[in-house]
């Protein structure tokens, strides 16, 4: 039996650790479009660039999700298929994925594909598709419904809090909702946000200066639930000190498990912009 773990280009990994012909990994990238240009979240892409393509850009700026064909055709590759995709509740990506779910089941009925919605994005995607990967390996006969059961329950344990030093890209292409008013950048608040049950951003707490950041992240993560043995992703946008102090702090303070820093890629870079960090455990 050939497997196939398919996510979304917002996984901030290009492959999911290994490559080999029973189980693959796949990433479906969705669109960026700044201004005039388009780039494809893909291995092509330098974050830099489009960073700085971000910075000169006056004009209006937006992501598109992938087609339910590039997920169909993902899907068409192996005998069992299992996507884990953006939040549904900030994107259109789940549904192109189960519209291409049921496209590919249309051509080839005997192929097994499951869709999960991570009601996150970045480091949450990358523990999904690791923790599938390891079900995959860890079973004698893996059993399709077994493994997709057990990783809708791992997803609904899972937990996103965030901060951004800039929440422009979301706040315009209506990802969120309004913060009051820009003083708070001006002052050097931080906004600390996490993601809701259903997968919608909300705000959690304040503060200002990095230090005090990093706490009431920290205080954030403990409220969320316990962390304990928890393996922590931090995604970061060219913000690798920050990343590492932060790491440094929640291995003092939460009895986690593993901290792993991740560059984010094109979608995350895009709505995190500079400096911008998310947590994923
Ligand atoms: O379909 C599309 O065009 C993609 C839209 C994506 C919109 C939001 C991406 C945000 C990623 C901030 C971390 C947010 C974590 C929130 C979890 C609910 C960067």
């Amino acid at each position: 039996m050939t497997w196939n773990i398919v996510c979304d280009s917002s996984a901030d990994l290009p492959s999911a650790g290994g490559n080999d012909d029973a189980i693959r990994y796949t990433s479906v990238p969705l669109r960026l479009l700044v201004g005039e240009q388009e780039f494809l979240d893909d291995e092509s892409l330098t974050i830099s660039r489009l960073l700085e393509c971000m910075k000169e850009e006056k004009g209006a700026s937006s992501t598109a999700c992938p087609s339910p064909a590039a997920f169909a055709q993902a899907f068409s590759t192996t005998d069992c298929s299992i996507c884990f995709t953006i939040s549904s509740n900030l994107s259109g990506t789940c549904s192109s994925a189960m519209m291409g779910r049921d496209l590919a089941l249309e051509e080839h009925p005997e192929k097994k594909i499951c869709v999960i919605d991570s009601k996150s994005t970045a480091g949450c995607l990358v523990l999904l598709a690791r923790r599938a990967r390891a079900l995959i390996e860890q079973a004698e006969v893996p059993n399709f419904e077994e493994i997709c059961a057990q990783l809708r329950i791992y997803q609904a344990a899972l937990r996103t809090t965030f901060t951004l030093e800039n929440f422009d890209n979301l706040i315009k292409n209506g990802r969120m909702r309004p913060l009051v008013g820009n003083l708070l950048h001006s002052l050097g608040i931080h906004v600390i946000a996490e993601a809701t049950p259903q997968g919608t951003i909300h705000v959690a707490d304040k503060a200002r200066g990095e230090t005090k950041t990093f706490q009431a992240i920290i205080k954030q993560m403990a409220a969320s639930k316990d962390c304990t043995g928890a393996e922590v992703i931090i995604s970061h946008c060219q913000n690798l000190p920050g990343a590492v102090k932060l790491k440094e702090l929640i291995l003092k303070d939460l009895p986690v498990k593993s901290v792993e820093l991740l560059s984010c890629r094109g979608l995350t870079s895009f709505y995190a912009m500079e400096k911008g960090l998310i947590l994923c455990y």
